[in-house]
């Protein structure tokens, strides 16, 4: 199917549903049929709001799929093979970490919640979709149990990520200094495949790759036991994307057990949000002005501001004076780009508007952030947000994600959640 530049939103409503429709494989939906052709969990929550708009029971049957793959121990992992696909790497026996479905051994931003409590509110809260909320609960619930399990060894109230891929902002600027120290000797000869369906230029390197690879090999090595992992892995951060997603999605979930009456639970929700709140402080960098990402390997704040930092008011954290320091930064970053939100500062030195997580603009993340702005009274911001991304699909198409300065579209085409997106919220 061909993009075709067009000012009528039927149109463009049409391709993006054509485009669901097309990544669809039964159940659940590839984020792009070459690139990614396996399931992929915060996208699948991300498309299950584009499902909704024309197909409410295709939306539920989205995240029940992905939560099919649940381990029992509540970890949902970031790729789902449910079939074979020589055209991605590094596929199934790489990972070696579950047979059946076999999946990955890493997670990805806990957004599931929230998309479950969207889907459910806005909906006609039938009982036949009250049934399917209240069925996918006890599940959304075990893998936040697994993060406050496994995923807060300082017991911070944080998000600790142990690979980049897990943030979902894979090449982000953030990780280049704590990935710096991964030992990437015993890495030997392999074969990417993104690079053969894209450019280069617009991909990680291949210093991230053989990265990605040796901390892959670590998670092997132990038998993708999450306790070892999240303690003595290579790479550890405290991640400011993941940290305010999942604060998020708690308070989602906490309005999820309220409705179904689970008292105790609420309990224990509110006191992981409570901890969250209390702990989120030290992702504060003062001289930056921003919440960044930690190291907690050797505590140091990655200092860069990256879309990931607004998310502060999806969360909704910050004192006043945080959150003017962060407005100010986009009236600041505005002024330096043509299309908001880009996924790094422009004024920072590793700056790079086609490649992927250190530049581009992200359909999802802005989305995320406009939500966050509208919800604590920065109306116009969200607003400006939702035009912009609007505009870039419509004169663009469906990419994966956007420079900020030409409008360009990087990566691959017909994305479902490009698709998701322009559905739920931005046409
Ligand atoms: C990208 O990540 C995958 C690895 O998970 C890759 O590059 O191979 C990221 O943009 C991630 O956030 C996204 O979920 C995934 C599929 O769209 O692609």
């Amino acid at each position: 199917m061909m993009h075709i530049p067009s000012k009528d939103t039927q149109i463009i409503d049409d391709s993006a549903r054509a485009i669901l429709k097309t990544n669809d494989r039964g159940g659940y939906t590839v984020p792009n049929g070459r690139v990614y052709p396996f399931q992929w969990n915060w996208d699948s929550a991300f498309v299950a709001l584009g499902f909704a708009n024309f197909n409410r029971d295709r939306a539920w049957l989205e995240i029940e799929t992905l939560f099919a793959a649940q381990w029992d121990d509540g970890f949902l992992p970031h790729i789902v093979f449910w079939q074979d696909d020589s055209g991605y790497f590094p596929g199934a026996s790489v990972w070696d970490a579950h047979e059946n479905p076999a999946t990955s051994g890493i997670t990805q931003p806990p957004i599931a919640a929230s998309m479950v409590r969207w889907l459910w509110d806005s909906g006609p809260k039938s009982e036949r979709e009250t049934k399917r909320m209240a069925a996918l609960y006890p599940k959304v619930l075990k893998w936040h149990r697994w993060f406050a399990r496994y995923r807060d060894p300082e017991g911070r109230g944080l998000v600790v990520a142990t690979h980049p891929w897990e943030t979902g902002r894979d090449n982000s600027p953030e990780w280049d200094q704590p990935a710096s120290r991964v030992d990437i000797s015993g890495i030997g000869p392999y074969e990417r495949r993104d690079t053969s369906h894209l450019e280069p230029h617009v991909r990680p390197t291949k210093l991230d790759y053989d990265r990605y690879l040796a901390i892959v090999q670590f998670g092997r090595e132990h038998c993708w036991d999450h306790d070892i992992i999240a303690r003595t892995g290579p790479f550890r951060v405290a991640d400011v994307g993941m940290t305010m997603i999942l604060l998020r999605a708690n308070r989602d979930l906490l309005a999820l057990a309220e409705a179904l009456g689970r008292r105790q639970d609420s309990a224990e929700i509110k006191a992981w949000i409570e901890k969250s709140r209390a702990g989120i402080d030290w992702l504060w960098n003062d001289e930056t002005g921003a919440f960044c990402s930690r190291d907690l390997i050797d505590g140091r704040s990655s200092a860069m501001i990256t879309s990931a930092s607004f998310l502060s008011f999806y969360a909704g954290v910050g004192t006043e004076k945080q959150r003017q320091s962060l407005i100010a930064h986009l009236d600041r970053i505005e002024r330096k780009i043509n299309w908001m939100l880009p996924s790094l500062d422009p004024d920072h030195e590793a700056f790079d508007p086609m490649r992927y997580w250190r530049g581009p603009c992200w359909a999802v993340v802005t989305f995320l952030v406009a939500r966050g702005l509208l919800d604590e009274g920065e109306s116009a911001w969200a607003e400006r947000l939702r035009h912009d991304t609007a505009a870039l699909i419509r004169d663009t198409g469906f990419y994966e994600a956007f420079c900020p300065i030409s409008g360009r579209g990087t990566g691959g085409d017909q994305f479902s959640w490009t698709a998701a997106m322009w559905l739920f919220w931005a046409g």
